[in-house]
């Protein structure tokens, strides 16, 4: 599969008051400077699609304030043990099928266990590869040994959130820290697993944590490969359940400054999409988000369904990468 450069740490570390700044701009200036630069990085007609598979769901021991899947809230999410690999593989070929080029699994855990069930999990990872599709796995936090077993399963990327800025996490989680958070990230790193990881807008955060948000990201060494920008889903029972609906056009700076401030990074228009309009979500595709998440479900809320992507995809004349791929080498 064709492949950018992989992704460099910032020239020098950038600072929350130039990311605040860079975030208020006019937003078509902001949208056109990013636009620049997505151009001369990646092929601004072709868009990255990962498929979702919740393989454990609910009863998560973590108190987040946006999921549905923590066990401290009672949302409509019904709880369903981990998932056996044929289920597993079904679902992956279905996403193949339909065009999907990377599958990402997730767990409503806190951390991994070595064991049984994280065996099984290396099983799907296995049996995932072995379709030809990218791998990706969302399982919470995990050690050096269990990233490198991940790494020799076939694991391509790992999806580990910061969700927010540092000032403001302990509103929304209180069952870890952030430097828990950054500690999954660099042993995922030092196992040569590919990072994915970025954060959630609307969780009643300010301009500050934004800006920290994108400046913790744009400082890894390196960079995340993959970052996610998720807009909340109000999900019934949460604390965020009400949290103020984000404007479209906070999704869209945070979408151009991710672009800016990670030239490399694949920037994927994330949870969120249901509710935006179709020129929204162009606006971002061209503020540089080259990648979305396709099927009907994301974890256990809902996506657009793969119709109406492939009719937006089709009236902006973007390309799905696998399709891409596949017409480039016959
Ligand atoms: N338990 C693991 C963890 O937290 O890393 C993996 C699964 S967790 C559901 C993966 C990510 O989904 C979270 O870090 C968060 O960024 C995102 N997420 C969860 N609920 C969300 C919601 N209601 N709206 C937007 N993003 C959400
Ligand atoms: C990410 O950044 N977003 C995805 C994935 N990584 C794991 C999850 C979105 C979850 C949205 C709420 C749900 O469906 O439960
Ligand atoms: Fe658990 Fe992940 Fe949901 Fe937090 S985001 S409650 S860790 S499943």
């Amino acid at each position: 599969m064709r492949r950018m450069a992989a992704p460099t740490a910032a020239k020098c570390p950038v600072g929350v008051p130039q990311v605040e700044s860079l975030l208020q701009r006019p937003l078509l200036e902001l949208v056109f400077e990013a636009a620049g630069i997505h151009r001369r990085h990646h092929d601004a007609g072709s868009l990255q699609c990962s498929q979702l598979l919740s393989i454990k769901t609910g009863g998560c021991p973590e108190d987040c304030g946006y999921c549905s899947q923590s066990a401290h809230f009672k949302t409509p999410v019904a709880r369903e043990p981990l998932l056996e690999i044929d289920q597993v593989m079904e679902a992956a070929r279905c996403a193949k099928a339909a065009g999907a080029d990377r599958f990402c699994m997730g767990a409503a855990w806190r951390e991994v266990k070595s064991g049984p069930e994280f065996d099984r999990v290396l099983g799907m990872v296995r049996g995932v590869k072995s379709l030809g599709l990218e791998t990706c796995a969302t399982l919470g936090m995990l050690n050096g040994e269990q990233a490198r077993r991940l790494r020799d399963a076939g694991l391509d990327y790992y999806n580990h959130n910061l969700d927010t800025g540092r000032s403001h996490y302990d509103k929304v989680v209180h069952t870890r820290t952030y430097d828990d958070r950054l500690a999954t990230l660099g042993a995922v790193r030092e196992a040569g697993i590919s990072v994915c990881c970025g954060g959630i807008l609307g969780l009643g955060e300010g301009l500050t944590a934004r800006a920290e948000l994108l400046c913790e990201l744009a400082n890894l060494d390196p960079q995340p490969e993959s970052v996610p920008i998720n807009a909340l889903v109000h999900v019934e029972g949460t604390p965020l359940e009400r949290a103020q609906p984000l404007d479209w056009t906070d999704v869209v700076r945070a979408v151009a400054a991710a672009r800016i401030l990670m030239p490399r990074s694949f920037v994927r228009l994330s949870a969120g999409r249901t509710h935006m309009h179709e020129a929204a979500q162009a606006l971002c595709f061209l503020a540089g988000a080259n990648s979305i998440f396709v099927g009907d479900e994301l974890l256990t809320t809902p996506n657009p369904a793969p119709a109406t992507d492939a009719a937006l995809l089709a009236k902006l004349g973007l390309r799905a990468l696998a399709r891409d791929d596949a017409s480039r080498a016959s």
